[in-house]
């Protein structure tokens, strides 16, 4: 096994890279993204790049930049560290939410990703509802989603959370485990392979950071107590990264994300919600919206209990956010949000003072 393939290097990323390695380029891992430039992981070990220009121009939007977890080509200069990164290879899976606040652009988490882990803690963290929005989100990203439960040091009755979890998800594995006493660990580390991706997404304090030191077994990442009180965490973890183990395998920390607002979810619904998404294919109306139609079985369901009222109501919220969002991308074209992006990169800027400077030479 070659050294990048431990780290998740394969054919799908080899038939994409072909014509690359023909012209000279190299192959790596982005591990960590910063304002302007990155770390990458090669060959020949983890070295810092730049975006070519002509990457950074011809992108259709700012989702379509290197981030960790992409594999890249890149241009390297013998007895540099520095390398220029020409192309970001297509991604096998890639877990996006939309943008924080009031815009309406995809912001990339991480990609190529195998296993998402969904955080959640026993401390009053635990939320079925953020659990089954998170889960649309993991299932559209292509990765497959694992549960974990954590802090189950500070919870009296394990079994009803994780019966909950079963309720809404009955075929996500699910892991109960405690990094404090180190319950459940084991396993947690048996289900890292060699070669994949995993990913830890949660609210801050949850113990993403903790489990990974846990399977590192060494204080890699940065960890600090939640407040008392409100189970909420202080955000430590600042950046995404992607971390090696030596066994080979990755794992990605992300810091906590308190806002998880659905972007291009429809297949991460279907998936999801299947057992609503079957109820709809029985609906006398082919187009019913499963509000106030007659004859509509997901009301019907909702009526005898046999589909949890706030299961459903969850669902027919995510389905409004979806068509909100779709509503004000079309109002926005495109070319107005690249405009803008392209303005405050520092390169553009750079560009224009160059171009400024040599006018009239
Ligand atoms: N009681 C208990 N505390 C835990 C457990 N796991 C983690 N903690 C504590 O929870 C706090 C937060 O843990 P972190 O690992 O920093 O949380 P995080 O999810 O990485 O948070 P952000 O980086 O802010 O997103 C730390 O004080 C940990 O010691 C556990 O199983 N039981
Ligand atoms: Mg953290
Ligand atoms: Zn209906």
């Amino acid at each position: 096994m070659s050294k990048l393939t431990a780290f998740g290097w394969s054919d799908f990323f080899e038939k994409a890279f072909v014509e690359y390695r023909d012209q000279g380029f190299e192959n790596g891992r982005v591990t960590i993204e910063n304002r302007d430039c990155f770390s990458v992981f090669t060959e020949a070990g983890e070295i810092t790049a730049e975006v070519a220009g002509r990457l950074l121009f011809t992108r259709r939007s700012a989702a379509d930049l290197p981030k960790v977890g992409d594999w890249v080509a890149l241009q390297t200069f013998a007895g540099e560290e520095r390398a220029i990164i020409h192309t970001v290879l297509p991604r096998k899976t890639k877990f996006s939410r939309k943008a924080a606040g009031k815009k309406t652009d995809e912001q990339v988490i991480a990609t190529n990703i195998d296993v998402v882990f969904v955080v959640q803690s026993l401390d009053g963290n635990f939320n079925v509802r953020r659990l089954e929005r998170t889960l649309v989100m993991v299932n559209e990203s292509g990765a497959m989603p694992v549960v974990i439960l954590n802090k189950a040091d500070l919870c009296d009755s394990v079994s009803e959370p994780v019966g909950q979890v079963r309720e809404v998800a009955p075929d996500v594995k699910v892991l109960l485990v405690s990094a404090k006493t180190r319950a459940g660990l084991d396993k947690l580390k048996r289900a890292i392979k060699k070669g994949q991706t995993f990913a830890f997404i949660g609210s801050s304090g949850v113990g993403k950071s903790t489990l990974i030191n846990c399977i590192v077994g060494d204080a890699v990442q940065k960890t600090r107590e939640v407040r008392s009180g409100d189970s909420k965490g202080r955000h430590t973890t600042t950046r995404r990264e992607l971390i090696l183990l030596k066994k080979g395998a990755c794992l990605i920390d992300t810091p906590g994300m308190r806002e998880l607002q659905l972007w291009q979810a429809d297949e991460g619904i279907t998936d999801t919600f299947a057992d609503i998404e079957e109820l709809a294919g029985q609906c006398h109306f082919s187009d019913c919206k499963h509000i106030k139609e007659q004859k509509c079985a997901v009301l019907a369901a909702v009526e005898s209990e046999q589909l949890a009222q706030k299961r459903y109501e969850n669902y027919m919220k995510m389905q409004e956010e979806l068509a909100l969002l779709g509503e004000q991308r079309k109002k926005q074209p495109p070319w107005v949000l690249r405009k803008k992006e392209r303005s405050q990169s520092k390169m553009y800027k750079q560009m224009q003072a160059f171009k400024r400077r040599n006018k009239g030479k």
